[in-house]
Order: C-alpha cells, then sequence, then structure tokens
C-alpha cells in the first residue's frame, strides 16, 4: 500500500470527482453539435432544435409529447404540478428528491402537499403502505390524493419491471396518476436491457435528465399526454422556464442521446470495480456491504468521525466525495463519463491510503 502510495504521489494529478454524475463536462463533439444548432425563439414553439429533441425524446420514450426544461427539478415540478390542482396531494419517497431535495417546490410554488412515506430497501414504494396514506375521498378535512411518484434509479437502484407493472395498476385502481423522476431513467434502461418505452409507458409523466450520466451540461424533458405538456408548459412559462434560443442547448441532449445512452454500462462496470477495491480494503471505520452498488452508485458507510478527514485527505490529491446526500454515516460515490477505469484504481488507492496507510 505505501508502495501505491508513492507512486500516486508522483503521478500528475487529474481531477476525480465521485460527487455526482451531474459534473460531467461537455466534449469536444458535443459542443461542436452546440455551436452548429440551429436556433429559433423557443417560447414561440420556433426552435427547431428544441422540437427535435422533444420529438426524439417523446419517441423513445413512447409519449406523445415532450417539453425540454432547465433542469431536473423544474421537470418533477411542473410533472406535479401539471397533475394536481391547490389543496392535492403527492405520495412519495421519503428520500425521493421530488420531496427531499427539491426546496419543498410543489408545496411552496403549488400549494400541493407531500405524503412522504419510507422506501423499501430496494428503492420501491409499499403499495399496502400506499395505499394506507391515501386519504379519504370527498371529506374536506383531507388533502386530496391525486399522484404518486417513483424514482428510477433511486439511490441507483433500478425498481424492477414487475414492481412498476403493479405499482401502474395500483394507480389505476385508486385514481391515482402516476409520475417518474427518471433523472437516470437511462441507467435503469442500460442496466435492465429494455426499450425506455417499457419503463416510461407505465407513467402518465416522467423527466429525464440529460445533464446526469448523459453529459449534457443542462437540461431535462418531461413526457407526458398532450393536454398534460400543455398545462405543463404554461406552468414553465410562469415558473420563468420559458427559454429562448434553447437550441443550443438541446442539440447538447440530442448528442447525448445519441453516443451516450450505451456508453453508461462503462459506468456501471466502473462503479462495480470501485465497490470490490473498496470492499477488498475492509479497514475499521469504512463499510462496503455486499448490496453497495447499484447502477453507478456505491453506497459506503464510513465512521463518522472519520468522514471529514477523509474528504480531507482526498481533496488534497483533487479527488472530490460528496459526504452530505444520504446523511448518517453514509457517503454515495458516483461514476461517469469523466471518471475512468484508472481513476477509479486511483481513487481506491487513495482510500486505501487514508484507512490503512
Ligand atoms: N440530484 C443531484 C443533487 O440535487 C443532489 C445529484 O447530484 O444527484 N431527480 C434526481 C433523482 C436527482 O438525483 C436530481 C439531481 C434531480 C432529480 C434534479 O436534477 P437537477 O439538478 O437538474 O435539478
Amino acid at each position: 500500500m505505501y508502495h501505491s502510495r508513492r507512486i500516486l504521489d508522483h503521478l500528475p494529478m487529474k481531477r476525480i470527482d465521485l460527487r455526482s454524475d451531474t459534473v460531467t463536462r461537455p466534449s469536444p463533439q458535443m459542443r461542436e453539435a452546440m455551436a452548429a444548432a440551429e436556433v429559433g425563439d423557443d417560447v414561440y414553439g420556433e426552435d427547431p432544435t428544441v422540437n427535435r429533441l422533444q420529438e426524439l425524446v417523446a419517441e423513445t420514450l413512447g409519449k406523445e409529447d415532450a417539453l425540454f426544461v432547465p433542469s431536473g427539478t423544474q421537470g418533477n415540478l411542473l410533472g406535479v404540478m401539471s397533475h394536481c390542482e391547490r389543496g392535492d396531494e403527492y405520495i412519495v419517497g421519503q428520500l425521493a428528491h421530488t420531496y427531499k431535495w427539491e426546496g419543498g417546490g410543489a408545496a411552496v410554488l403549488g400549494s400541493i402537499q407531500p405524503q412522504p412515506i419510507d422506501s423499501e430497501p430496494d428503492g420501491t414504494l409499499d403499495l399496502d403502505k400506499v395505499e394506507k396514506v391515501i386519504k379519504l375521498a370527498g371529506d374536506p378535512h383531507f388533502a386530496r390524493t391525486r399522484l404518486l411518484c417513483l424514482e428510477n434509479t433511486h439511490l441507483g437502484k433500478v425498481l424492477p419491471l414487475d414492481y412498476l407493472q403493479r405499482a401502474h395498476d395500483f394507480a389505476r385502481r385508486k385514481g391515482l396518476r402516476l409520475h417518474l423522476d427518471g433523472a437516470r431513467l437511462f441507467n435503469a434502461v442500460v442496466a435492465q436491457g429494455v426499450p425506455a418505452s417499457d419503463i416510461a409507458g407505465l407513467f402518465d409523466t416522467v423527466s429525464v435528465c440529460l445533464s446526469k450520466g448523459l453529459g449534457a451540461p443542462v437540461g431535462s424533458v418531461l413526457c407526458g399526454s398532450h393536454d398534460l405538456i400543455e398545462k405543463a408548459r404554461r406552468w414553465r412559462k410562469v415558473l420563468g422556464g420559458g427559454m429562448r434560443q434553447a437550441g443550443i442547448l438541446a442539440a447538447a441532449g440530442i448528442y447525448a442521446l445519441e453516443n451516450n445512452v450505451e456508453r453508461l454500462a462503462e459506468d456501471h462496470e466502473n462503479a462495480q470495480l470501485l465497490g470490490d477495491r473498496l470492499r477488498a480494503i475492509e479497514a475499521e471505520g469504512l463499510t462496503v456491504g455486499p448490496e453497495a452498488v447499484h447502477t453507478n452508485m456505491v453506497l459506503i458507510q464510513v465512521e463518522r468521525a472519520r468522514i471529514e478527514p477523509l474528504r480531507r485527505s482526498l481533496e488534497q490529491r483533487d479527488m472530490r466525495i460528496l459526504t452530505r446526500y444520504v446523511g448518517g454515516n453514509e457517503i454515495r460515490l458516483v461514476t461517469h463519463l469523466d471518471v475512468r477505469r484508472d481513476d477509479v484504481l486511483a481513487f481506491a488507492d487513495a482510500v486505501a491510503g487514508f484507512f490503512t496507510g
């Protein structure tokens, strides 16, 4: 171990950023596509590149229509605000982005109440538990339960297709709409080897991010029926999300969808490798469980008192980790387009150096 630390000390440093797959930077080819994009005023619906992106995503997900939005947060908010009215409610996972990480947007801006419930270890929401929190319809004491929100992948975990089918049937039976936060839908698609429409087809609306593992600098797309997307388009303008010559950004999204989907498998392999390497360290203060790796994420447990020293020690090597995503002593490491196999090995060596050196 000492030996590999010495070698590392003499290598030129490249930043290895495992905080998130949002940190990817557009490649020269993607930038070329952006520079060459034909543009128009998208608030008038006249940007040909935005229109092309929206058609491409709607077709890929098997939906009638799609809307390009600045962020995944806005895609989810527009989804919730288009399904629900003031005084309505959506059921959502306790750790879901749509609940925990979006500043309470649905409540703040839409007067829509979240009803969070704990998610199961596999990232699903137990439908029996969901059923128990649906409010009695017609009783003015209660918010009107309108929508169930799922997240796929959730902390990297891919929701099983048979579960999604059951959630779909359940929602139909209960008169609920179903929204998917599919920020990392394509990680699930690649992991399960199914067309995106097999997953998206089970939801009324799906928000997908272009700026995570797909490597675009900005943007998400909300998909659904024509009527719903028309509502969302209005809310997008109200929220200040109506962009003008957005084709420059949409071009990056098209490039990402045409070139960066299959390669997500590489990120998944790198996450496996990272999990294996970290597990092999088996030091006191570091736990990497057998279920630590899902798609492009590795969840490790680090003794609380060592989290900040670990972060600082890695930072000195220009290696970055996010220590507050999951909470407690859990740390989420994310592989992506700008992380190569060698980076994974160097990172694991640095962690080994910290715990055993
Ligand atoms: N999540 C970010 C941070 O907000 C924590 C990250 O680094 O993972 N849904 C899911 C499941 C997400 O993880 C994120 C981003 C979003 C939606 C929101 O996307 P943006 O950042 O484009 O608003």
